[in-house]
């Protein structure tokens, strides 16, 4: 089951023909030409399973020269580009909708990894769930077995120097427990302890995904509001469902995650628009980390106002004038065709 009602294909992009493939061939050669359906398959259905395009051909260019031969090409015959990278997106906005032409990223994507990299220097301070990964994945210890907690926060800095770092991180343990902020706490001790802890941060998706149908929400919110939306979607859903929170306290980025049996429409109903609504009224927006994709196209006008909306389609619009890059996402489709994409 989707989460989103699926739009209809823009019937003014054209469908693939073999003038088509056989062009594509001869800039990138056979290997960057796939036409296998195995391998288009994987492509074409993103890792939550919710979303799936239909797409007949994925291309692997190895330089922004023939990305943009691509381009040209598809855009003065009107097909359909989707960009791929790892595709682990969670809103359907790295699959294909309908039949796209699939074009992997992958290998030119070293530069923005860089940048990823340079964010990790950064400390940061994650929330997260614990029973839950401890219960579906295997080989993870309770990194305070003592007593159970309803709630779980992990930090880490990464200074220029470790033992400055430890002595920080000591004292604040040592204080936070003192003045009742924290029941419990533990430093690792080594790198190995550090990527355990981590491993459990970093395993919540993929427990999730095994215990069941899964809402994911991806939303940014003043962090003192954060956890009022949590206890409030645990009163409205009650036992139906098991409100999961975890994400990234310095940025204010709350992932609710519902986790239910099934999909089923009288949950999603009890969900949304509430969810929506109330990030809307704290003046947080309602995609934080993941992109809006194809599962929020619709859904801006909770984050971004009429006049941001038109804007963003007037700039779509003067770059993408055919509006073939990725199309269906992020921006409702009323709008895109009100302004001719
Ligand atoms: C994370 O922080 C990822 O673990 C995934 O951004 C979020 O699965 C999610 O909702
Ligand atoms: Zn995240």
């Amino acid at each position: 089951a989707s989460m989103t009602s699926k739009p209809v294909r823009n019937q003014s992009f054209a469908m693939i023909n073999c003038d088509d493939i056989s062009y594509f061939k001869k800039i990138l050669g056979e290997r960057g030409v796939v036409l296998e359906e195995e391998k288009l398959d994987d492509a074409n259905t993103d890792w939550m399973r919710k979303f799936k395009g239909s797409s007949k051909l994925m291309l692997q260019p190895r330089s922004t020269q023939e990305v943009s031969q691509i381009l040209d090409y598809c855009n003065s015959r009107r097909l359909a580009v989707v960009p791929q990278g790892g595709n682990t997106g969670l809103v359907g906005g790295s699959v294909p909708v309908f039949d796209e032409v699939l074009k992997e990223a992958a290998k030119l994507g070293e530069m923005s990894q860089l940048m990823l990299g340079a964010c990790a220097l950064f400390d940061t301070v994650h929330f997260m769930e614990v029973f839950l990964v401890l219960k579906h994945l295997d080989g993870l210890r309770d990194p305070l077995p003592s007593a159970k907690h309803n709630f779980y926060i992990l930090i880490e800095t990464t200074g220029s120097m470790e033992s400055h770092d430890k002595e920080k991180l000591e004292s604040f343990l040592l204080q936070s427990m003192e003045n009742g902020l924290l029941n419990d706490g533990v430093l690792a001790q080594d790198v190995n302890q550090a990527s355990s802890f981590w491993r459990i941060r970093e395993g919540i998706p993929e427990a999730l995904m095994k215990a069941g149908a899964v809402y994911k929400y991806d939303l940014s919110l003043p962090p003192e509001k954060m956890y009022n939306l949590v206890e409030e979607m645990r009163e409205r859903l009650g036992t139906a469902a098991n409100v999961v929170a975890y994400g990234h306290l310095g940025d204010g980025n709350l992932h609710l995650n519902i986790s239910t049996r099934q999909y089923n429409d009288s949950i999603l109903s009890k969900i949304e628009p509430f969810v929506y609504e109330w990030t809307s009224e704290q003046r947080g927006s309602i995609s934080a980390e993941h992109g809006l994709g194809l599962m929020k196209a619709n859904k801006i006008h909770y984050s971004k106002s009429a006049e941001t909306v038109q804007l963003m389609a007037a700039i779509k619009k003067l770059l993408d004038p055919n509006g073939i890059l990725n199309p269906y996402k992020v921006l409702p489709t009323s709008i895109l065709s009100q302004s001719g994409v």
